[in-house]
């Protein structure tokens, strides 16, 4: 496996290259071009631009977290295949760059839902928190409010003011959309992209839902065992892959995440490690990456993917707000610096173990 962190880019992230490049064991990192709608072709000077400032501080861009999905995609309107041929001369102009990971999601208007970024843990620290009954009180439109007074300043990936405006719109989108469609609209998609990342050895890593199950009524599909595997049968093609997500995942205690990793062997392109604590089953909140901390045992998440010969790129996912820090919530250098060390600390014990 290979280290990561998630880096915005310059002009949206508190952390710098040269801090992440200071965190031992991490060589690259997982980026985006923040700035860019979803559906807009992503220009080749831009993604040249960005691999040499993330080179110049001696790291490699080891994938894209996210290149998103226009709506018109997700809910199959009739002017899908422009924005289908938009991402398809995306994935060409990342290809010839030599970038070969792209995660993405295709969770209807949100993408992970919290009701709270700043909740304060015994520690002291503050994390992101789900609360069944917050989310069951409140109208969508007004979530947005709830949550963004803790952003600290910074855009939330797939939050964004903008689109944020338009919720009413985006709702009246998927109203004739259930699961099934979904489905559907996914093949339709991934159909359509996979000669190209054939051609560039594009991994294509689908993000799961957050949470697992349906929030205000939207339908959610990358939600379980059995959705996941139906999705790589549907588009039976090794660059149809997944980001196995134990937070994301992990919202339903239903999932048993080794046995998933187990499952998904070879499929796997990318991976988040994090943990979560349940405090209800209807309430959780993101925990220290340390197994004590929280609900997961972490140790056998790495180990199943030690058991599965994974190769790929692994980040900590969220992190804590620790040490006074004011970052993007989730997304702060030291708490996910700390994941990091643990991870790999984790790994070389499982290896070394392995060798005995
Ligand atoms: C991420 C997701 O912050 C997070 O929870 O893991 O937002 C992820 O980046 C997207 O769903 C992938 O498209
Ligand atoms: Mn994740």
């Amino acid at each position: 496996m290979e280290m990561t962190l998630r880096w915005y880019g310059h002009d949206f992230d508190t952390v710098t290259l040269k801090q992440i490049r200071q965190i031992p064991g991490v060589t690259g990192v997982i980026t985006t071009l923040y700035d860019t709608a979803p559906g807009e072709v992503w220009q080749p000077a831009r993604i040249r631009a960005l691999k040499e400032e993330v080179e110049a501080a001696g790291l490699r861009i080891v994938g894209i977290e996210s290149v998103n999905i226009h709506d018109a995609i997700k809910t199959g309107a009739s002017d899908r295949d422009r924005y289908i041929d938009n991402y398809i001369e995306t994935l060409e102009n990342l290809g010839k760059e030599d970038i070969h990971l792209v995660c993405y999601n295709f969770m209807p208007v949100f993408d992970w839902t919290r009701t709270e970024l700043a909740r304060i843990r015994p520690d002291g620290s503050t994390v992101l928190a789900y609360n069944q009954a917050a989310v069951d009180a409140i109208d969508p439109e007004d979530i947005f409010s709830l949550i963004s007074k803790d952003s600290n300043g910074s855009v939330l990936p797939g939050w964004e003011p903008s689109r944020m405006a338009k919720i009413k719109e985006l709702f009246a989108m998927y109203r004739e959309i259930d699961d099934e469609a979904l489905f559907e609209n996914l093949r339709y998609f991934l159909e359509r992209i996979m000669p190209v990342c054939g051609r560039y050895d594009i991994n294509m890593a689908i993000h799961p839902d957050d949470p697992v199950w349906s929030v205000f009524g939207l339908p959610r599909i990358i939600i379980s065992k059995k959705n996941i595997l139906r999705m790589m049968q549907m588009v039976d093609d090794p660059h149809n892959g997944v980001t196995f997500c134990s937070g994301s995942y992990g919202t339903n205690p239903q999932n048993d995440l080794p046995d998933l990793i187990r499952a998904l062997k070879g499929r796997i392109h990318f991976a988040h490690v994090r943990n979560l604590k349940f405090n209800t089953p209807a309430d959780f909140e993101e925990t220290a990456h340390l197994s004590s901390d929280g609900s997961f045992d972490m140790y056998a998440i790495m180990k199943a993917l030690y058991e599965i010969g994974f190769t790929g790129p692994i980040r900590p996912d969220h992190g804590r707000m620790i040490w006074d820090e004011t970052a993007m919530p989730g997304y702060g250098l030291y708490d996910r610096a700390l994941g990091a060390a643990y991870l790999n600390g984790l790994w070389e014990a499982i290896e070394k173990g392995d060798d005995k």
